[in-house]
Formats: structure tokens, sequence, C-alpha cells
């Protein structure tokens, strides 16, 4: 139904499985884990996860290895069917539906008869029992498919004591062994809450993450990348590589390309290597040196004074979305706003909310454009985040560019002509076709927590390593959600959640970037990656950002 030659050709893709879960396989302890940061605190919030529970140690990651012969713990041993609860958390990232599809396969393979209950609209259909059975007829349709339109998504949370008694009120309806929650960070927060909670209930349905998003802010040692954030890169670097011609062969505008990923610049960087831009900004090193607006705004504008002194009045700038909060005055005034909002005060008095600012923040706020004002005013999402994605910081950019460029014309330090264009990528990246790799790190994704819950494991998330092996060599196992948590200011409290994984200034991919941002800048090394390709020598190439990573650490 609608779909189009290459979606059917891409539904007879069949991922590779890492060996380890071909055959007989079996769980085993590995390294102990530690809370990121607030460990004693974290652990006196989530006693029941922080000490054995259910025959197994606390904070210990596991591994799943082959088994020599079936035993009780290993698959092929009990076959018992399970009843496994599935829900889609937080925005779409290409892969999802592999994800459901690899347990969904799981269970087929080692736990015939189970079923698979798929909770509809995100965890709103966990606590109000809206569901549907997934079927392979169904599932088959949605294999190596974008979007999360199978079964829908949203970002309720699920933390507060009434939101934990509906959820558990429906595990008990459905007798669920476990819930599979497919999540980003505060997904995946809410998902150790839950398995807390069913653990002091004595509930027997047992709360398993996976690491989805496609900022690829959710890694750390045992999670090597979040699923999406490869596709959504090759998706944006093909339009910004597509720009950049453009931009080259017209030779009269900027182009200010803003890009999702919140608070983190991994999709930035990803993009810029992949493309080359004149210039990346990358919000962790604007935070390093402190850089507010003033600094950002003489950056951009010095680079575009440079090339114009070689007659270039083109090129392109990225944005990540997530650059408001890291420009030191405007990461306070959101600060500001976020104690103010959480107290009460009415974001529709702005006269009120300037009433209420520090002078400096009062300053800063007043000279914003009536827009951002009141974008930085909107709501937060309901984990109490700023919803970075709605700000239109390039607009705001390119107007402090053109004054400031003004301001050098007339002092005769700028000869150049500045005509500038707005563009914001993220949500046509999100729901694209997975690339080969995605979809098979998915399926493998799903599989794998198909096998940590079948082995009565709670409050894990799934894992997938090895990442720079071809997909049979891959490792799989879990590693403690707490362990990922430290203490967090969220709507003025410290909250235990789950630590973005921000870009490492010291890390492989930015010293890729700045040991060629000068050249980049000024010369036009534009590169266009094209469209990602399912078939070929390029096929199976995964992010550089990746690349980097896992060989530095070798
Ligand atoms: P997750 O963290 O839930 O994966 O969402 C990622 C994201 O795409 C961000 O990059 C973006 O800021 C946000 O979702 C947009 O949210 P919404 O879909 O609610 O507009």
């Amino acid at each position: 139904k609608g779909l189009s030659h290459v979606c059917l050709e891409r539904l007879s893709y069949v991922p590779v499985l890492p060996d380890c879960l071909r055959g007989r396989h079996e769980l085993e302890e590995g390294d102990a884990r530690e809370c990121v940061g607030g460990h004693e605190v974290i652990c006196s919030l989530f006693p029941r996860l922080s000490n054995a529970h259910g025959g197994h140690s606390p904070l210990k990651m596991v591994n799943l290895h082959p088994a020599a012969a079936p035993g009780p713990d290993s698959e092929g041993g009990e076959q018992r069917p399970l009843r496994l609860g599935v829900v889609l958390s937080g925005g779409q990232a290409p892969g999802g539906h592999n994800v459901i599809i690899g347990l969904h396969d799981y269970l087929q393979r080692w736990h015939p008869g189970s079923t698979l209950v798929g909770f509809l609209a995100g965890p709103r259909g966990v606590m109000q029992n809206n569901y549907k059975i997934l079927q392979a007829e169904e599932l088959d349709g949605y294999r190596n498919q974008g979007g999360f339109h199978m079964i829908g998504s949203g970002r309720d949370a699920i933390a507060k004591p009434e939101q934990l008694a509906a959820a558990e009120k429906t595990c008990l309806a459905h007798d669920l062994d476990g819930m599979i929650v497919i999540g980003g960070d505060d997904s995946n927060t809410n998902a150790a809450i839950m398995a807390e909670h069913f653990l002091k209930q004595d509930l027997k349905t047992n709360v398993i993450g996976v690491p989805k998003t496609i900022d690829g802010d959710l890694k750390n040692t045992d999670v090597n990348i979040s699923f999406g954030f490869d596709t959504a890169c090759k998706v944006y670097s093909e339009m910004i590589g597509n720009i950049m011609i453009d931009a080259m062969s017209a030779k009269k505008y900027y182009h200010f390309i803003r890009l999702m990923g919140r608070a983190a610049s991994h999709v930035t960087l990803e993009c810029a290597l992949q493309t080359h831009p004149q210039l990346a900004l990358i919000c962790e090193e604007v935070a390093a040196h402190r850089w507010g607006l003033k600094d950002v705004t003489r950056q951009i504008a010095d680079m575009i004074a440079q090339r114009a002194e070689l007659g270039k009045n083109f090129g392109v700038v990225l944005i990540p979305e997530g650059l408001v909060e890291f420009m030191h005055d405007v990461s306070t005034l959101i600060a500001e706003l976020n104690e103010m909002l959480a107290k009460g005060i009415n974001p529709a008095d702005q006269s009120d909310v300037i009433a209420h600012l520090t002078p400096e923040s009062a300053d800063l706020f007043s000279n914003l454009t009536p827009g951002i004002r009141s974008e930085l005013l909107e709501e937060r999402d309901p984990h109490g985040n700023v919803q970075v994605s709605h700000i239109q910081t390039e607009k705001l950019l390119i107007k402090l560019v053109g004054l400031e460029l003004a301001r050098r014309k007339a002092s005769g330090t700028y000869r150049g002509k500045f005509a500038a264009l707005a563009h914001f990528f993220g949500y046509e990246g999100r729901c694209s076709l997975p690339s080969n790799f995605d979809a098979t790190y998915c399926n493998a994704l799903g599989q794998a927590a198909g096998a940590l819950v079948a082995s009565g494991r709670t409050g894990l998330m799934a894992t997938v390593s090895n990442l720079q092996q071809p997909a049979n060599k891959w490792t799989v196992g879990g590693t403690p959600l707490l362990s990922m948590m430290h203490l967090e200011r969220r709507s003025g409290r410290d909250k235990p959640v789950i630590k973005k994984a921000l870009v490492e200034m010291g890390g492989a991919p930015m010293a890729s970037y700045t040991s060629m941002r000068a050249i980049w800048a000024i010369q036009d090394w534009c590169r266009s990656p094209g469209p990602i390709q399912f078939r070929g020598p390029s096929a199976d190439m995964a992010s550089i950002t990746l690349a980097l990573e896992t060989n530095e650490g070798q």
C-alpha cells in the first residue's frame, strides 16, 4: 500500500545477525559500574535496582555469548512463551521498526507462542492501556522501513506515582514478563524509574531500554551510538552537500543551516565532517570558551569578511539547534527563565518577566527579536527541557551578523555583499529509510532486548558493540541504566537523569574538524555525499564519528 519501489525493495533486505545471537546463547555478568555522578544519592533513590535483585548482582553489565548446551539460563533450554510489551518513546529515529521486528523475530525463534503487545502513541499508550497485538503479517510490512507509524510515539513521561500506578495496572492486565522502552536519555531515565517501581511492587515485568535518538547524545563506554544518528546525519549531509554546490554555483548567498540534535552537536559535527562547510559552530566549544552571542556573531562575521577579501560572498554555516543553551549569556537567561516558569510567572506578561530577570539577562532578553523571546518562553517539554527545535537561531544570527557586517562596512573594514538564507533540517531526517547500518544495528538491538528480558534481567539498556567490525562480529549485552545517571537541575529541582553525552573537545571527531576548519573556511572543498546507498561499496559505511571514536578506543 503506497510503498515506492525502493521501499518495496527494502522489505526484503535481511540484516546480518551477530554470531552470538545465531545459536543458543547465555548471559554472563561483566564489570561493575558506578553512576556517572551522584552515585550515593542515586542509589538511595533506586534502592532495589542498586542492590541485588532476582538473584542478579546490582550495577553489573552483562555480556551475551554462545552457550555450550541448553540450560535453564540459556536460550534453547526452557522455551517458555513470553508476554512482552514494547513502546516507542520520544522523537522518531530511523530504524525503530526494526527494533520491534528484531524483538519479535527473537521471540518467534526462541520462545514460540509469545505475545508482543505494542503500546500506541508512546508512554501514554502504556498508561491508558491503548495497544495492539503485533503479529508477523503486519510486522513484515515494516521491515527496514522508516518512521514510527506502526505504533506511533509520544513524549509523555512515566515518572509520577499516578503514572507509575497506571503503567503497573497495564502490565498486570497483560500479565507482562517484560516491557521494552525504545527511547532517548529521558525515556530511558523513565524506564529505570519504572523498573524500580515494578521491583518495589513485586511485579514480574522486567524493563529493558533501547538507545534511540538521532541526536547521538545517548552513548557511553558500553553504548557506542544511539540508533538513528547514522541515517539522519546521512540525510542532512546529502542536503547540505547539495546546498553547498548551489552556493558555489550561484555565488550570491550565505546559507545558515540549523541542524537538529538538541544540546549536543554530534549531528552538526558529523555533517561538517561529511560536507566541509565554511563554518560549523559546535555548542560544546562555545561553552568551553564561554562565548556569548556577540562572540559567536563576531566569529561568523570574521569568516565572511575573510572570504569577501578573496572575492567570495557565499558559503555555508552549520548551526546546532542547541546553540542558544550554550552561549553563556543566553544559557544564564534560560536558567533564570526556567526557575521563573517553575515558580508560575506568567510568560505572556513580558514586562513582568523582564522585571524578574537579573540586569544582564534583562538587557539581553530585551534585545532579542520578539520571535526568539516568545520561543524562549514556550512551555518546556514533559521532561523539563527547552524545546530548542522551535527556536530559530539561524534567523537571529543572520540578523546579528548582518548588523555587524553593516557596522564594519561603515568603518571601511568590510567590502563584501551579504545575502543570507535560513534553513532548518530536522524532521526530514528522522523517518528516512534506515541506512544499512541502522537497519542492522536496530535488528540486533531488538534481539538483544529480547535476550535480556528472557533471562529475567531488569533495569538494563540493551547494547550492541564492536560496531567498527562487520555485523557478524558485533557483541551483545546490557548495561545498567543507573550507571548512566547523574544529578541534573530540571524544572528548578535536582533530578537523577541519564547524562547526555556531549561532543568531547579532546575527542577524535572534534580534532578531525579543528585540523581542517581554517582551510574549509576559505577554500571551497565542498564534499557532497549524495543520497544514502543501500548497495555498492559505500552502502555499509557507518558515520565518520563512529569510525573515529571506535578507532580511537583501540
Ligand atoms: P529524542 O531525544 O526524543 O530522540 O528527540 C530528538 C529530537 O529530534 C531533537 O533533535 C529535537 O530537538 C526534538 O526531537 C524535537 O522534538 P519534537 O518532535 O517534539 O518537535
